[in-house]
């Protein structure tokens, strides 16, 4: 036997230990090592009871994922069922208790429920967290979980992912008992119990398939959620096909549906491009020059400078986190303006059932308004989420440099200013960097961290163990005009712009990228984020505007006539007082007015064109920045757009988008429209290299400069 898979035996209770940390996962060596204990006790009359146990901090949290890669790019060419291992566990004579902490989750609770009693700790989660990777569950999740839980809480799990609570679960029935305490212990104990009951096999169950009818409308009503809650996935409908076929067929017919269906799912772009996005969020976390073993600096209370929109969501992330904040304003009435905001926004939480009214009561009592910098003095950290000017920001760093004592981390939360500008408003530039939260702040999940030239190793790693704590995916990104993300999104906004002002229609160029999986299409984001801020950056940049260079004009006229979009109820679309969005066709007039002043001819634009032209402007901007080494990885990049930007996770990011179209083919079209449209379309040198030496940007593995 291996020693992924110990089988200990002791008074006839024989023990079953699943070692392959950190999180247990069940590869084809682990599944080995089961089998292996399997065959033992099979043979050995004198085990009554077989408890399985996962060592360290978790059961088994899963098939391994690693694998599935290397089955779908060729590496191994099959992958032994483990279905046939479960019917064996199942029929073993000797009783079989699961004993669950940590997490049961995807192959984890497929081989839980093939035990006939199941015991955890009360901290324990289950779940079928498949869909997040595109597939659904392979070793007949799709058939046990129904027969267990009923059919609407198995569709709910497989088809949603979402992880559920040793408590929810026992009364799901996925459960048999919570245990407190020392989990061996309770499970010997139970074993005891149960050796002489029946033995249960989930798979021979029935009496939670439903009827026909009840089932008909679970179906309907999931069919319904994962159209609108997954758009454009596939592994949900997927699932959803499963469980029913679990409801009208036999276990074994049902078990040969879910094969077909998982092996459709596993070798799909979805599938690949979620693998992707599960392991970039993880190697995201490594950054070569600031290894795992970089001292960090406790952050155990927070000052945040400003309680505008940004600076009050942040408030709320870190009390979220349970850090004592100080909030702090300039006015009474802007500090009570901020706290009005934030109570509203928990109000709002309690409402939706995200909170608990005691949740919120602790975290206000965590937030400390105050109109000192003095108060700033013990804290460990300061986030200044003031207005975008560089000399208000300086003014703001200068006053922190004099108050805060040595070794705070010194924040900003600019979205595109010179992090080493500001620093230099400090005498202690290592200990300034850039913390760029994305709007709503306490709802999104992406944390661009910002590198100074001076920033010390122990800030960054700080930030990035934070990011972690404070439920962000943090990506550590390079110092330049707008970062990785906004630097992107420039280009390719002003792109959505070009085509609306070459004679597509506002609508058809958001519903083009809305169809394509975007959550927003670029013109209703902008609507959203407010007109204005691009026209005010716009203007005082104007001067580094390259002579000759076209550049978009319709939203700088939007604005002179005051529609800065959802907050003045009109900008690109108009809005009603609840903020529905419609279509205006006094802006369609006034554009087609404009573009015929300045003599743009107007033609009919396809869907295709603009996708790709939106889309391979930000793939090309995507390129410089990895080639100036902003971005560490085109994997950074990926997660950026993933969490902050609405780019569809089964499309993987939008630099493993431009891998799986083909480099070649992206640059290509490229070209072309560098020769139609104009110089702004040169395609980026790493990409035209890329393209010829047949690689990705996954396979470059980066000049590693200014975010190394
Ligand atoms: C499945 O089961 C299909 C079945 O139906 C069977 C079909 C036949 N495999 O997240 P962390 C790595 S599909 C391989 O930082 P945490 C992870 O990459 C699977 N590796 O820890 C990381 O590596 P590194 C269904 C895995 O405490 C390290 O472990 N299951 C796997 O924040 C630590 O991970 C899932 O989808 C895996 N399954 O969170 C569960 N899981 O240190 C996926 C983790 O080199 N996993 N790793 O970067 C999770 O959700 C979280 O990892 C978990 C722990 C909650 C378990």
């Amino acid at each position: 036997m291996s020693n992924l898979v110990q089988l200990t035996k002791m008074d006839g209770i024989a023990v079953v230990t699943i070692d392959n940390p950190p999180v247990n996962a069940l590869s084809a060596a682990v599944s080995a090592g089961i089998a292996a204990a399997v065959a033992q006790i099979e043979k050995d009359d004198t085990i009554k009871v077989v408890v399985f146990i996962g060592a360290g901090r978790t059961f088994i949290a899963g098939a391994d994922i690693k694998e599935f890669g290397e089955l779908t790019s060729g590496k191994i060419i099959c992958r032994e069922s483990l279905k046939p291992l479960l019917v064996r566990i199942e029929d073993l004579r000797a009783r079989v208790v699961m004993a669950i902490h940590g997490t049961a989750f995807g192959g984890g609770l497929e081989l839980a429920m093939a035990g006939h009693y199941r015991i955890a700790l009360p901290s324990a989660q289950v779940g079928q967290p498949e869909v997040k990777l595109g597939i659904i569950p392979g070793a007949a999740g799709t058939q046990r979980l129904p027969r267990l839980a009923g059919v609407a809480k198995a569709v709910e799990m497989c088809a949603e992912g979402a992880p559920v609570k040793a408590e929810d679960a026992l009364k799901a029935g996925i459960l048999d008992r919570l245990v407190e305490g020392d989990l061996l212990a309770g499970a010997v104990a139970f074993a005891k119990e149960v050796v002489a009951k029946p033995a249960p096999k989930t798979r021979e169950r029935s009496e939670k398939l439903g009827t026909p009818e009840e089932n008909a409308a679970i179906f309907a009503a999931a069919h319904e959620t994962a159209r609108k809650k997954q758009r454009g996935l596939l592994a949900p409908l997927a699932a959803i096909d499963a469980i029913e076929a679990a409801t009208r067929l036999s276990f074994e017919q049902g078990c040969q549906k879910e094969e077909e269906l998982f092996t459709k799912c596993l070798f799909s772009d979805q599938s690949k491009a979620l693998i992707h996005a599960f392991f970039g969020e993880r190697e995201v976390a490594k950054i070569p020059d600031v290894p795992k073993e970089t001292p960090t600096l406790g952050v155990d209370s927070v000052g945040i400078v400003g309680a505008g929109t940004m600076g009050g969501g942040i408030a709320m992330v870190f009390a979220n986190a349970g850090i004592p904040v100080l909030l702090k304003e300039t006015d009474q009435a802007a500090l009570d303006r901020g706290l009005a905001n934030i109570q509203k926004n928990y109000a709002n939480s309690v409402k939706r059932g995200r909170f608990t009214q005691q949740f919120v009561d602790e975290r206000l009592k965590l937030i400390r308004p105050t109109l000192e910098y003095g108060e700033f003095a013990g804290v460990s950290m300061v986030v200044e989420a003031v207005f975008e000017s560089m000399a208000l920001k300086k003014e703001v760093f200068n006053q922190l440099d004099r108050i805060c004592k040595q070794g705070a981390i010194l924040a900003t939360n600019t979205s595109s200013l010179n992090i080493d500008e500001i620093a230099s408003a400090t005498s202690r530039p290592q200990s300034v960097i850039g913390t760029h939260f994305f709007s709503p702040a306490n709802v999104m999940r992406l944390l661009e961290i910002v590198r100074g030239a001076a920033t010390g190793k122990e800030v960054m790693a700080t930030c990035m163990q934070l990011s972690k704590k404070l439920g962000k995916v943090g990506v550590l990104v390079g110092n330049c005009m707008g970062f990785v993300g906004n630097r992107m999104f420039g280009p390719y906004r002003r792109e959505a712009q070009f085509l609306v002002e070459e004679g597509a229609s506002v609508e058809a160029v958001d519903n083009a990228l809305y169809a394509f999986g975007m959550a927003m299409g670029p013109l209703a984001t902008g609507d959203l984020a407010g007109l204005d801020v691009g026209w005010r950056i716009r203007k005082e940049f104007r001067h580094l505007e390259k002579p000759g260079v076209r550049q978009a004009f319709i939203e700088d006229r939007l604005c002179e006539l005051g529609r800065f979009g959802q907050k003045t109820g009109a900008g690109w679309y108009k809005y009603d007082e609840n903020r529905k969005t419609s279509p205006d066709q006094q802006v369609a007039a006034l554009i087609r007015q404009w573009t015929s002043e300045v003599g743009i001819p107007q033609r009919q634009i396809s869907a295709e064109e603009i996708v790709e032209r939106c889309i391979y402007t930000l793939v090309n901007e995507g390129a410089r920045l990895l080639e100036e080494g902003i971005a560490l990885r085109a994997v950074d990049i990926d997660i950026i757009y993933l969490n902050g930007y609405g780019f569809p996770a089964y499309r993987g990011g939008p630099m493993w988008y431009a891998d799986t179209v083909g480099l070649k083919k992206v640059c290509e079209r490229i070209r072309e429209y560098q020769q139609r449209l104009g110089s702004w379309w040169e395609p980026a040198p790493l990409l035209q290299r890329l393209a010829e030496q047949g690689k990705t940007f996954a396979e470059f593995s980066g000049r590693q400069g200014a975010a190394a």
